[in-house]
């Protein structure tokens, strides 16, 4: 490669060469491609690879026509594909006894503008749609109402998929109830909402018998079990296992703790339809008996889809879903500066995320190659601190992150 080209250009061509799959291919030799300074000396680069791009793009083509061809007819739309660089939010909700639905489409057509999306008229398949929120891209779907056991099974797996999960209630309707049903159908499933795994640690040994260690003081509490607990792990199909238990066990965390098909699923709760008359205090209700259904805390963010005098509409109550979405996801925004300036799409990276996580992030090589950084981080009097750091620093929101490298 020439050494007329900036870092950023051979990142980039780097990345292309690494891709796996047409699109990433062509994607990157396209940001490659924009990296490159146009002059004489970078013609010909530039010429050869809009001749690779275009063939890259016509292969695509190809390849989509021949798919499209073989699935006519035959494809599940229960069997929603993953958007890359998406985080995925599932719209789900009871089935309601008056017909009307609790509002998943016109919530999901006004957030993502998806013109399939026919609010008002029962939804029976999912439907996909994606929510730009500030640089950060949502895939939120619409489950077709629970309890619809047609296609419950599909419905579930995808719930159990997923990243994390929005329960629509109808205000207007009694919200106690819808969320009774929801939670009791999940947990019949082994889908468990807002809640960590229980901190209990199964390692199967080649012999010895069962051995239980209970690792703290908590756990101590729950030394008259012992007894149970052998029990369940035999059911849970092991002879010889060492089981460390780290907290204060029920007979419900231990179920959970030795189903193979638990899962754990953060949740929000989007009560749905406030505008309407008499709600308040179905909501101040709901806020105060959701305890009695299920003990973990949630998040319920009253919701409507209004309309403005001349016929626009009007969201109410979403202005921090991505901020929320984020948060019960352990996820944060950093913001990469280069000399081009600060980036305007934030990286999204999990908590306690170190400068090291961040430059593997954006590429391994960066990594490898790393010499220090610069984070630039806004401090409570609002001026803005300069650090420079290893790759062990820890990042915090909302950093501003620039990278060195040794080439
Ligand atoms: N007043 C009011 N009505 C709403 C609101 N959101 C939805 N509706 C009405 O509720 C009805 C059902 O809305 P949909 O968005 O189709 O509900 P859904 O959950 O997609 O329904 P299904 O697909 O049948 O499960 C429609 O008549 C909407 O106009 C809201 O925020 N306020
Ligand atoms: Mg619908």
């Amino acid at each position: 490669m020439s050494s007329n080209l900036t870092l950023e250009a051979k990142l980039a061509y780097q990345r292309y060469l690494d891709a796996n799959g047409i699109d990433a291919r062509i994607q990157y030799l396209q940001e490659f491609l924009s990296e490159v300074p146009k002059h004489k000396a970078t013609e010909k680069i530039v010429a050869l690879n809009k001749t690779k791009l275009s063939k890259l793009k016509a292969e695509k083509e190809t390849i989509e026509l021949r798919k499209k061809a073989l699935s006519a007819g035959s494809e599940d739309p229960f069997a929603v594909k993953r958007e890359p660089h998406t985080i995925q939010v599932m719209m789900i909700s009871d089935l309601m006894d008056k017909g009307q639905g609790v509002g998943k489409s016109t919530l999901l057509k006004n957030l993502t503008g998806e013109s399939s999306v026919k609010p008002g008229i029962y939804t029976p398949e999912p439907k996909v749609g994606i929510y730009d929120w500030e640089h950060v891209k949502f895939q939120v779907i619409e489950m077709p109402s629970l309890q619809n056991s047609l296609n419950l099974s599909k419905i579930l797996a995808s719930i159990r998929n997923t990243d994390i999960l929005t329960i629509l209630l109808d205000l207007s309707q009694n919200p106690l109830v819808q969320f009774n049903n929801i939670v009791s159908l999940l947990t019949d499933h082994n889908i468990f909402l807002n809640r960590a795994p229980p901190n209990i640690k199964i390692e199967r040994t080649g012999s010895g018998g069962i051995q239980l260690f209970f690792h703290s003081k908590e756990a101590k509490k729950s030394e008259n079990m012992s007894e149970f607990i052998l029990e369940m792990v035999k059911a849970y199909g092991l002879q010889n296992a060492t089981i460390k238990i780290y907290e204060e066990v029920t007979v419900e965390t231990l179920e959970m703790a030795f189903n193979r098909k638990s899962v754990y699923k953060p949740a929000i709760i989007l009560a749905t339809k406030a505008d309407v008359a008499n709600t308040k205090k179905n909501y101040e209700l709901f806020k105060k008996k959701a305890s009695s259904v299920i003990s973990t805390p949630f998040e319920i963010l009253p919701v409507a889809v209004i309309y403005s005098s001349t016929g626009e509409q009007i969201r109410k109550g979403m202005d921090h879903f991505g901020e929320k979405i984020l948060q019960h996801l352990n996820l944060m925004r950093v913001y990469t500066k280069s000399k081009k300036g600060v980036a305007e799409k934030p990286l999204v990276v999990p908590y306690e995320s170190t400068i090291g996580d961040v430059a593997l992030k954006i590429h391994k090589d960066l990594y490898h190659a790393f010499k220090f950084a610069y984070v630039y981080r806004v401090k409570g009097n609002h001026s803005t601190t300069r650090i420079r750091t290893g790759l062990n620093f820890l990042v915090q929101e909302d950093d501003v992150i620039e990278i060195f490298s040794r080439f």
